[in-house]
């Protein structure tokens, strides 16, 4: 088989509703009191939106570091101090199973000026607050978890939400729900890959042997004992195609006479990552965000 470079993923990143959902996110920032963003705790680097401190300037802001159940919490912690030195308000949820009061509590307390101005004039504040973050981080599942019932609509695959809903979480807070937005981090193809490894992109935009090969050599770098194990793989300094040759081969992905099944290969992989089956796995770290995942960094 042939792979070629990262680059050669060719990630397209404003298929139409994403660059609409740019407008969108513009437009009704004025109408909220708070943006709620919400990052991949895995790759809380990556699954960030660097244009979003110039889009939300001046606006109450709350990181919320999802999927946190998924993510090394040592790492969550390391990523936690490294915002909160930063100045911002960020904690890690679990949003299908984490206590909504702990994410109402944070857009409140964000939202406290406000509604103290309010009060001052009588009137008890109806907090509104937008969640944006990257496709498929959970926004979706969060105002469904906060609202207490199934009002928007989840998957896990990119592009589920596909316009801005408002919901009524209680009298005094209203969730707008937004379709996930990708950016272009430009010329950060390590970035774009990393999305696709958590779903954020269609996977039928990309090169997924290609992408299969990087991601089982990022978990390598991770957790090397947990990818042998779970792939049987004998060799933990395996790279590239052999790799991928090693896991189809390892787990008995295989056609007729004994060729890898790369198709089946790579939706395995990629779908045991996502569902977190190689135990809990943060794949980049504060102190080198935008570079490989390194050895020194194994639990
Ligand atoms: N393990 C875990 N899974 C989560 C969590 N939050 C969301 N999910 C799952 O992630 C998938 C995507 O969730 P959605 O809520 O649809 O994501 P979204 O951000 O609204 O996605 P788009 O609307 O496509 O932008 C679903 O399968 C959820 O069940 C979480 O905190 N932990
Ligand atoms: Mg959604």
């Amino acid at each position: 088989m042939s792979v070629g470079g990262v680059a050669g993923m060719n990630i397209n990143w404003y298929p139409g509703h994403m660059a609409k959902a740019k407008r969108l996110l513009r437009d009704q920032l004025s109408r909220v009191d708070v943006v709620v963003e919400l990052c991949d705790a895995r790759l809380p680097y990556s699954s960030r939106n660097p244009e979003l401190d110039r889009l939300a300037q001046g606006k109450k802001r709350v990181l919320i570091l999802n999927k946190a159940d998924l993510a090394d919490a040592n790492a969550t912690s390391l990523w936690l101090g490294h915002f909160r030195k930063e100045g911002l308000t960020a904690a890690p949820f679990n949003a299908v199973g984490g206590k909504p009061k702990e994410v109402v509590s944070l857009i409140e307390t964000a939202a406290a000026e406000a509604i103290r101005r309010a009060a001052d004039k009588g009137v008890k504040k109806v907090v509104r607050a937008m969640i944006v973050g990257v496709p498929n981080s959970g926004k979706s599942t969060l105002t469904n978890r906060l609202y207490g019932g199934t009002i928007a609509r989840t998957g896990d695959k990119p592009g589920v939400t596909r316009a801005n809903q408002w919901v009524n979480v209680t009298p005094w807070l209203q969730l707008l729900d937004t379709p996930g937005l990708l950016w272009p981090r430009l010329d950060d193809q390590l970035a774009a890959r990393r999305l696709c490894y958590i779903g954020s992109v269609k996977d039928d935009v990309v090169d997924l042997p290609m992408l299969t090969i990087h991601l089982l050599e990022d978990m390598l770098s991770v957790k090397p004992d947990s990818v042998c194990e779970r792939f049987h793989l004998s060799d933990s300094a395996l790279r590239g195609p052999e790799l991928l040759d090693a896991v189809c081969r390892g787990r008995g992905f295989l056609l007729k006479g004994a060729a890898c099944d790369y198709d089946r290969c790579c939706t395995v992989v990629l779908d045991e990552f996502r569902a977190g089956k190689l135990g809990r796995i943060t794949l980049e770290w504060p102190d080198k965000p935008g570079k490989e995942a390194a050895s020194d960094e194994a639990e």
